[in-house]
């Protein structure tokens, strides 16, 4: 588990920022194949709602997840080696980017499939508290989810069922290339007021005021209340993905993403910091990064004869074709 203090916050949003920003450089120099989608901008927000939950309780992330899975204590070194692909991955190297998950910290993956995150937590959580145990969750999901059937499907089984899950939605202004204002009509809490679950507003920039908003609402969970939503406004600070930065698309105006950059989660965090303890986070993620590189670019690959492992949780094996 991450620390919820200022400096713990700091340190979980200077980790993912680095973290992304070498794996873009890992994506360039060709060792992450297919590219991936950076959580660039949005860390105060993983970082924010990983800070208000239990090493215990569940999480669920996207196709943007990496910051999710490492707020939520996944070790960065092995977490790069499943974006490497590597045998010595959170997954083996078998889900990549947008698969990772790490069970041993509660998180039951990222998602390529938008929308399909919300309904996943809320089964899981609504199983493991029938099951007895006392645990809630947080699920993650952009605002390009918010006209999902899967994702109000969710909202309303978890309503019914009163499931303690926070539904976090990062509202970047953009699903791809699509602008919120083109897409969403009313307003995204308000669909979560429609199935009677309480919903705020959030400034995503602001990893303390994310860590505040989403403990005001997982300790309302805990005491038996139901799910809740927290919509957070952020600003996706470079592609949707890495493909972008081959092929440039003008969508977004230069000055809007001038003014969207300069509310930086992580310098909001690091000014609450004195200056030499701020330097001192830097170095120590730095060596961590250092580290979690040479450890990832240092594993080898998986067995091709082991493609069809691990594919079902029976031990079944899969077929190999031809009927
Ligand atoms: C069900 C589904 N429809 C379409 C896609 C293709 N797709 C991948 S990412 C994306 C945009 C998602 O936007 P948003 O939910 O706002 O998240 P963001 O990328 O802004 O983080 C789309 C449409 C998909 N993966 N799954």
């Amino acid at each position: 588990m991450r620390a919820a203090d200022p400096v713990g916050l700091y340190r979980t949003v200077r980790l993912i920022r680095r973290f992304e920003e070498r794996a873009v450089e890992l994506v360039h120099s060709g060792h992450i194949v297919g590219g991936i989608h950076p959580y660039l901008g949005q860390e105060g927000i993983a970082a924010g709602v990983c800070a208000a939950l239990r090493a215990e309780d569940l999480v669920t992330g996207t196709h943007r997840g990496h910051g999710h899975v490492l707020a939520k204590g996944a070790d960065p070194a092995r977490t790069l080696a499943e974006l490497l692909g590597r045998e010595t991955g959170l997954n083996r190297g078998r889900g990549g980017s947008m698969h990772a998950a790490d069970l041993s910290v509660g998180v039951l993956g990222a998602n390529a499939i938008v929308g399909a995150s919300g309904a996943i937590l809320t089964g899981a959580v609504w199983a493991r508290r029938r099951r007895g145990d006392d645990v809630v969750g947080a699920t993650f999901f952009g605002d390009g989810a918010v006209n999902e059937g899967m994702l109000l499907e969710a909202f309303n089984l978890a309503a019914l069922w009163r499931v303690p899950v926070l539904f976090v939605c990062e509202n970047n202004g953009y699903a791809t290339t699509m602008p919120v204002a083109g897409a969403v009509a009313g307003t995204i809490t308000g669909r979560a007021e429609a199935f009677g679950m309480p919903a705020a507003v959030v400034d995503g920039q602001d990893p303390e005021a994310v860590r505040d908003a989403a403990a005001t609402a997982v300790a309302r969970m805990r005491a038996g209340g139901g799910p809740e939503l927290v919509e957070a406004r952020t600003y996706r600070f470079d592609a949707h993905h890495t493909f972008e930065h081959a092929v440039r698309l003008d969508y977004r105006p230069p000055e809007e993403v001038a003014e969207g950059r300069s509310r930086d989660p992580v310098d909001i965090q690091g000014a609450r910091l004195p200056a030499a303890e701020r330097a001192a986070v830097d170095a120590e993620v730095e060596s961590t990064l250092d580290a979690a590189a040479e450890f990832a670019l240092a594993s080898p690959e998986p067995d091709p004869a082991g493609a069809l492992d691990h594919l079902y949780a029976s031990g079944l094996t899969a077929r190999t074709g031809g009927g």
